[in-house]
């Protein structure tokens, strides 16, 4: 499809979210502040969580001070050209209505509601693009999926493939029908997922969704651009579409204690950097467990705004 590169020939700064039941918990579990990227705090290396635990952590998921013009008008204001969010990170939640997996912010909470079909209308309204971060791989609470439990309910033993079936594909097909046309699937951490997985569901978003892109990290080089390593800002010029993923302080879901933003000043810097070598520059803010966005985040994002439109031929 010729126009799939017209997202990055268009728009080469974007806001990226990372929100789910971990932020909630934002590094704190029982009293204990883990330091680290905030949505791996179920991770055995973090706090090690066990799953039907993490799972109960949904009961009092209440994000009501969620607000996707809000959030939609943020990016806007700072120049951004669209916005990927977590559809499901690698604890396996789903952050919107999955008719797969009732493991989902609306069966699962109290709030019951599907922010993802807000976000995608506000960003429509304010004319900017929409997609989804997709953890493919990964997926630690249900049966199957990589890094997650090997048995089902009743003990058998389930495969990636149960997992790949049941939910992986299900679910990217909901994503890529659900929310009105969309501008990527953000596939991440491949690890050693079978190459005719990658081809599967590459070929689901292509043909529900002909003009989104698929990240460079679907694995087996079947992305449609090079997506760099984590907070990676390239010091030589890179060739081909590429893009760049950063955060704006140092964990990509919110962390009580990380404080460490970037000044506007750092940000502007790294964002030209990339878009100056032919680059995206995707720029992360992680919300809160209620939904709104720590205001730290929001006047960096602001202020480089500012400068933005004031130099608009960059
Ligand atoms: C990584 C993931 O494991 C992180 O949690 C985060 O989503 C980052 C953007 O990609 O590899």
């Amino acid at each position: 499809n010729a126009n799939r590169g017209q997202l990055f020939d268009e728009g080469n700064y974007a806001m990226f979210i990372h929100w789910g039941l971990y932020s909630q918990l934002a590094n704190k579990v029982d009293g204990k502040t883990y330091y680290g990227i905030g949505e791996w705090i179920m991770n055995k290396n973090m706090a090690g969580i066990p799953k039907d635990r993490y799972k109960e952590l949904a009961g009092t998921f209440n994000p009501i001070d969620f607000d996707a013009d809000e959030i939609a008008g943020i990016a806007k204001d700072a120049g951004m050209k669209y916005i990927v969010i977590t559809a499901k990170h690698h604890d396996g939640f789903a952050m919107y209505h999955s008719k797969a997996c009732d493991f989902n912010i609306v069966d699962a909470t109290p709030w019951n509601k599907d922010p993802m079909k807000e976000l995608a209308r506000a960003c429509r309204d304010a004319g900017l693009g929409f997609g989804f971060y997709y953890s493919h791989n990964q997926d630690w609470t249900f049966p199957g999926g990589g890094g997650g439990p090997g048995k089902d309910e009743n003990g058998n033993r389930a495969t990636f493939d149960d997992y790949f079936k049941k939910k992986c594909l299900p679910q990217v097909r909901e994503i890529t029908t659900e929310y009105g046309p969309i501008e990527i699937v953000w596939f991440d951490t491949p690890g050693k997922m079978p190459k005719e997985y990658v081809e599967q569901l590459v070929e689901v978003v292509h043909e529900n969704q002909p003009h989104a892109m698929v990240s460079g990290r679907a694995g087996h080089g079947l992305g449609d651009y090079q997506t760099l390593g984590d907070m990676e800002v390239p010091r030589h010029n890179i060739d081909g579409m590429w893009e760049s993923v950063d955060t704006t302080n140092d964990s990509w879901a919110y962390a009580w204690y990380d404080e460490y933003w970037k000044s506007p000043r750092e940000i502007l810097k790294r964002l030209l950097a990339c878009v100056g070598r032919g680059g995206t520059y995707m720029l992360n803010v992680g919300p809160r467990g209620d939904g709104t966005i720590p205001e730290r985040a929001v006047k960096t994002l602001r202020m480089s705004g500012e400068w933005i439109r004031r130099y608009p031929q960059v």
